[in-house]
């Protein structure tokens, strides 16, 4: 049985609006990526078939360390959550499969994959926290988790992996990120080279239960919340990581995780070459982790990792399905709308890099021209792809316009009604 949250009636009314103009406008781009040898319905089918799982922490409010500011209806629980994913889903038709956090998301399996069931949704990665203190844990994690002096305390936080990964194994998951916020504030504090061992040797640990056919993800982040050294400082202690482990662990990109400048569609090219790409955390920002909305600040960035994933997939690399996630705060918008948007986002810079004309680029290339190479890039990513995203999500009973059909439905004010106001005043992102 399905319980989608927005009515049919409400899409196909804010549908039946622009699906004139969609279809002019498809049929003019139709006939324009022709006249360069693209059948645009292939690039369409493509489209439809790429996913990004969506965070269940994203639908809450985020914060910063100096407050938070909850928004309407905020989400009370896991169940309250997957609602809110499964209108993501419903209109966007690109967010099949939300990413847990274990403990803020736990409940019964069975009542959880009953839940999604009904949404239309299924469960992607499970992700750990041993960077906060549960209520009721006997060793803090302020001192670090799996890389902590004391052995009872790593123990506790490779205990509370193993258990994400038998509660994602009940929920259909395949693959574990493990989050920790391991490092030190002052220089000396920390023995570098010992932490780092007893954090591989912590890690190997989990990595030995893993299921056969699940995947291990470590995500490197240059600072937060520790600010002098973190322990997965950068891809190349990511790569040691995975390296170290096996073939089973593989890494995590997260976009917002690397200093200014930092050439990331060549750290995703590398990761590629060598088998250890697992998959990423979406999100942009200007000056750190800021976890702004995928696309909003480099959207041409954006635009050349995809590159490199449709470069991949077009070489015919072995084994390769990276896994992709959204995963950023929203602070100042409905999360709703950010979320739908980002998705968005992510399948326009998958949908110019799927048009990128790959032998003119390889001849353009061999033959040291700069310049055409990199406007044979900029050809497609100047295409306004918007016709080829709207009717994706209108072949797949999605909205052509998802913000303004969610709007229209009045989800949100809707919600509020049931779910308490939240007083907001604390920092801390949750
Ligand atoms: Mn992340």
């Amino acid at each position: 049985m399905t319980d989608m949250k927005i009515g049919a009636d409400v899409i196909a009314a804010d549908n039946d609006k622009r699906a004139a103009g969609l279809a002019a406008d498809y049929q003019a781009m139709g006939e324009k990526l022709a006249r360069t040898g693209i059948d645009i319905d292939a690039i369409t089918r493509k489209v439809s078939e790429f996913f990004v799982a969506v965070p269940s922490w994203g639908v809450g409010t985020g914060g910063t360390r100096f407050a938070r500011f909850p928004g309407l209806g905020e989400p009370r629980h896991i169940f309250d959550k997957l609602d809110d994913c499964g209108v993501i889903q419903q209109l966007t038709r690109a967010t099949p499969k939300v990413s847990l956090h274990i403990p803020w998301d736990k409940a019964d399996p069975k009542e959880l994959t009953a839940k999604a069931a009904t949404l239309g949704l299924g469960f992607d990665a499970m992700n750990s926290n041993t960077f906060s203190d549960a209520a009721d844990q006997t060793h803090s994690y302020k001192y670090g988790s799996l890389s902590h002096v004391d052995a009872a305390t790593r123990r506790q936080a490779i205990e509370h992996n193993i258990e994400c990964i038998e509660i994602g194994d009940a929920l259909g998951s395949k693959a574990l990120t493990v989050w920790v916020g391991d490092g030190s504030n002052f220089p000396g504090q920390s023995n570098f080279t010992r932490a780092f061992e007893r954090y591989l040797a912590s890690m190997a640990e989990i990595y030995k239960k893993l299921p056969d056919d699940w995947r291990l993800f470590s995500e490197h982040k240059m600072y937060e919340p520790a600010f002098y050294s973190t322990i997965v400082q950068d891809w190349g202690t990511n790569y040691l990581i995975a390296q170290t482990l096996g073939p089973k662990a593989q890494c995590l990109v997260d976009l917002g995780h690397h200093a200014p400048n930092t050439n990331i569609e060549m750290i995703v090219a590398r990761l590629i070459q060598f088998g250890k790409l697992g998959g990423f955390h979406f999100n942009d920002s200007k000056y750190g982790d800021d976890d702004l909305d995928a696309g909003s600040i480099e959207p041409y960035r954006l635009f050349l990792v995809f590159n490199e994933l449709v470069d991949a997939d077009h070489r015919g690399v072995q084994g390769f399905h990276p896994a992709h996630m959204i995963d950023q705060s929203h602070n100042v918008t409905d999360p709703i709308e950010s979320l739908i948007s980002s998705a968005n986002e992510i399948r326009r810079a998958y949908a110019q890099a799927l048009i990128v004309d790959r032998t003119a680029l390889d001849g353009f290339q061999d033959d040291n021209d700069a310049l055409m190479a990199t406007e044979t890039l900029k050809r497609a990513y100047r295409t306004d792809v918007e016709p080829i995203l709207a009717q994706a999500r209108l072949n797949a009973g999605g909205a052509i316009d998802p913000v303004g059909a969610y709007r229209a439905s009045g989800y949100r004010a809707k919600v509020a009604a049931d779910r308490p106001a939240v007083k907001g005043g604390s920092g801390g992102i949750i």
